[in-house]
C-alpha cells in the first residue's frame, strides 16, 4: 500500500515533471470543497442534479437491493447530501462510514448525519482512500458508494486498480457508482466552463492554495483555466495555462513558465454504460442494475465483487 503523499511534495514533483501535472485531489481543501459544491449547483454543471434524481427515484430499489442493517462506506463523501436519499430508503442502516481526505469538511457533514439519523453509527474517516485507508470491520453487509463519477479522474488503468481495490474492502458485499456518460461535446463543454468562472475559479484554488500552504507566490491574474473534451480519448482535460512569462517561487524553489506553458490539473473520463462495465469486469466485479435518465447524461451502477478469491493484480499507481 502506497504511503499518502503530501500535497507539498506532491505539487512540487508536479511543477518538476514533464507534461507538468498535479493530481486532481489536492483540489479539495476547505476552499476548493466549497467551490466544488457550488459547481454542483450550477446550471451547466447536470451531473450533480441528474444523479440525485437519479438516486431519488430508484433508491427505494438500491435499498432493497442493500438488504436490512446495511453498511454504506462513501468514498470522497464531501457534503454527504446523496447519500442521505439511500439512508432515507434503507431499512435500518447500521453504519455509515464517509472517507474524505478533507477532514474538517467531513466532521460537519457527520454531525449533521448523527443530529437526523439518531439510530445511525457514523464513523468517519480522514484519509486518503488510493493509498493510506483502513477499513475497521464491516459492522453490516458492506456497500461501497462511490458517486458523482469521481471514478472519471482515474486513467483507466488506474480507475480498475482503484475498482480492484474497493472490490478487496467489499467482499459479499457490493459497489454502488456514478458514472458519467459520453455525450454531445458542447454539453460536455459547457459543464467545465461555465458562464460564472466557478470552474475557473475550483482550477485556480489549486494555486490559491499553494500560496496559502507552500508560502508560493503565484499571481492568479497571470494563470488562464483551460477545459476542452478530447473525444478521442472520452475526457475532459483541465489545465491552468501561464498567461506570460513569469517566474514563480514554491517554497523557497524557483519555477520558470513560458507564456502558454501548461499546469495538467484533471481529466475527467466519460464512458458508454457497456465501456464502464468491461471495466468493472476486468477489475473483478460483476455488473448488475444500470440506471441512467431519459437522456442519457449519467449512469449509477450496481457491481458485486465475482465470487472466490480476490484477483491479484500488480499495485498501481492511482494517484
Ligand atoms: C468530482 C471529478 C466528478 O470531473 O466532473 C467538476 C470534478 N472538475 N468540474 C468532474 C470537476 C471540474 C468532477 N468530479
Amino acid at each position: 500500500m502506497a504511503a499518502a503523499a503530501t500535497f507539498a511534495d506532491d505539487f512540487l514533483a508536479g511543477l518538476r515533471a514533464r507534461p507538468r501535472a498535479i493530481a486532481p485531489k489536492w483540489f479539495y481543501d476547505q476552499a476548493g470543497s466549497e467551490l466544488f459544491e457550488r459547481i454542483c449547483t450550477l446550471p451547466e454543471y447536470y451531473p450533480t442534479r441528474t444523479e440525485l434524481a437519479l438516486l431519488d427515484q430508484h433508491a427505494p430499489e438500491m435499498a432493497a437491493r442493500m438488504g436490512a442493517g446495511a453498511e454504506i462506506v462513501e468514498f470522497g463523501a464531501g457534503a454527504s447530501v446523496k447519500v442521505r436519499l439511500l439512508l432515507q430508503a434503507m431499512r435500518t442502516p447500521r453504519r455509515f462510514v464517509p472517507v474524505d481526505i478533507s477532514g474538517a469538511h467531513l466532521q460537519r457533514a457527520a454531525a449533521a448525519l448523527r443530529r437526523d439519523h439518531p439510530g445511525l453509527e457514523v464513523l468517519p474517516l480522514a484519509a486518503d482512500f488510493t493509498a493510506d485507508l483502513v477499513l475497521p470491520p464491516p459492522a453490516g453487509r458492506r456497500i461501497g458508494f462511490f458517486p458523482g463519477s469521481s471514478i472519471g479522474n482515474f486513467e483507466p488503468a488506474a480507475a480498475e486498480a482503484l475498482l480492484r481495490r474497493f472490490g478487496g474492502w467489499l467482499a459479499g458485499g457490493a459497489l454502488l457508482i456514478g458514472v458519467d456518460l459520453i455525450k454531445d461535446p458542447d454539453v460536455l463543454h459547457a459543464a467545465y466552463n461555465d458562464a460564472l468562472g466557478v470552474t475557473a475559479a475550483f482550477n485556480l484554488n489549486l494555486l490559491a492554495r499553494a500560496n496559502r500552504e507552500l508560502g508560493a507566490d503565484f499571481d492568479l491574474t497571470q494563470w488562464a483555466h483551460s477545459a476542452f473534451y478530447q473525444p478521442q480519448h472520452r475526457r475532459i482535460e483541465m489545465h491552468l495555462m501561464s498567461r506570460r512569462r513569469q517566474r514563480v517561487q514554491v517554497a523557497g524553489v524557483p519555477f520558470d513558465f513560458d507564456e502558454g506553458d501548461s499546469l495538467h490539473t484533471e481529466h475527467s473520463y466519460k464512458y458508454s454504460v457497456e465501456g464502464f462495465q468491461a471495466l468493472a469486469r476486468r477489475a473483478g466485479f460483476v455488473p448488475g442494475a444500470v440506471w441512467t435518465d431519459a437522456a442519457r447524461r449519467f449512469s449509477l451502477h450496481w457491481l458485486e465483487p465475482a465470487p472466490g478469491p480476490a484477483p491479484t493484480t500488480p499495485q498501481e499507481d492511482m494517484a
